[in-house]
């Protein structure tokens, strides 16, 4: 099997200061994460930002100081979210794509998000991807549905999308599909093929969900943005986390891929930048 790539979803839109005090609300705090979470196994780091007092923020200028911070403190492969925060307009979540990261999220669908939507018609997902094709920045196509994969291949008959993609499935957030192995089994069949895969199982799934994708060859993606507990009332670090799944993993005989056997994992061009620890 292929070496585990582990992303880290740090911050996220949902949790706040009050929840656990290890968000990182600051660029140098999201700097200093990452050099962490690169030690410790992650080879791709899923961004949000915020306030310095924790609040959402999706703003351009705030974005391009986490990616200097990031880049100055690691060689993590940089992916943006473009599905932000619920409320933000498809022109706030895609405008970060200006900074041209090495990738981006995708989600390929509307779904409920606890009591509220998170919006994405065909229109918005045409748009986001016209702006990543502008700026040559690659997709990470976010699946929280099942439906979601036949919105793919929907927008791979409009030529908007090429497949092989890597594809992120988020399971269990309320509202979409549960975080199940007969869901991830039946999604992963359900794959184009040559695709590559990850999932991000949401709170007490995260564990799981990630043992499950070492076992069947796919990838992992662990972070606060999902999962806040290392274990039951045992607040978590991103970097904890990451350890946790690298070690595991070394057990069942997958070393975990550097950045930069990740890059060739996924297609992506060679970075070179400060911060390599190998
Ligand atoms: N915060 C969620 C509403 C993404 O980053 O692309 C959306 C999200 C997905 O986190
Ligand atoms: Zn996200």
């Amino acid at each position: 099997m292929e070496p585990l790539i582990i992303t880290v979803a740090p911050v996220g839109a949902e949790i706040t200061p009050e929840q656990t005090p290890h968000l990182a609300t600051t660029p140098l705090k999201l700097g200093e994460v990452a050099a962490a979470c690169r030690q410790a196994g992650a080879s791709i780091i899923h961004v949000h930002c915020r306030n310095d007092d924790g609040t959402n923020t999706h703003e351009v200028e705030r974005f391009a100081q986490a990616y200097e911070a990031i880049r100055s403190s690691s060689d993590l492969i940089v992916q943006f979210s473009t599905g932000g925060a619920i409320g933000m307009t498809p022109q706030e979540r895609s405008a970060v794509l200006q900074l041209r990261p090495e990738m981006a999220t995708l989600t390929c669908g509307t779904v409920n998000f606890g009591d509220e939507v998170f919006e994405n018609s065909f229109p918005i997902m045409r748009g986001i991807l016209e702006k990543m094709h502008q700026y040559g920045v690659r997709p990470e196509l976010e699946i929280f549905d099942k439906g979601h994969l036949s919105n793919a291949r929907r927008l791979q008959r409009e030529r908007l999308l090429e497949f092989p993609q890597h594809i992120d499935f988020v399971l269990g957030v309320p509202g979409g599909l549960d975080a199940t192995v007969p869901n991830l089994c039946d999604l992963v069949g359900d794959l184009p093929s040559g695709c590559t895969w990850s999932v991000a199982g949401i709170g007490r799934m995260q564990l799981p969900m990630a043992m499950a994708a070492i076992a069947m060859g796919g990838h992992v993606r662990v972070g606060l943005e999902d999962n806040i507990f290392y274990s039951k009332g045992r607040l978590a670090t991103n970097e904890e986390l990451v350890a946790r799944v690298a070690r595991i993993a070394a057990e069942l005989g997958r070393p975990v891929a550097t950045p930069s056997q990740a890059r060739a994992t996924l297609g992506l061009a060679q970075e070179k930048t400060a911060g390599a620890v190998n």
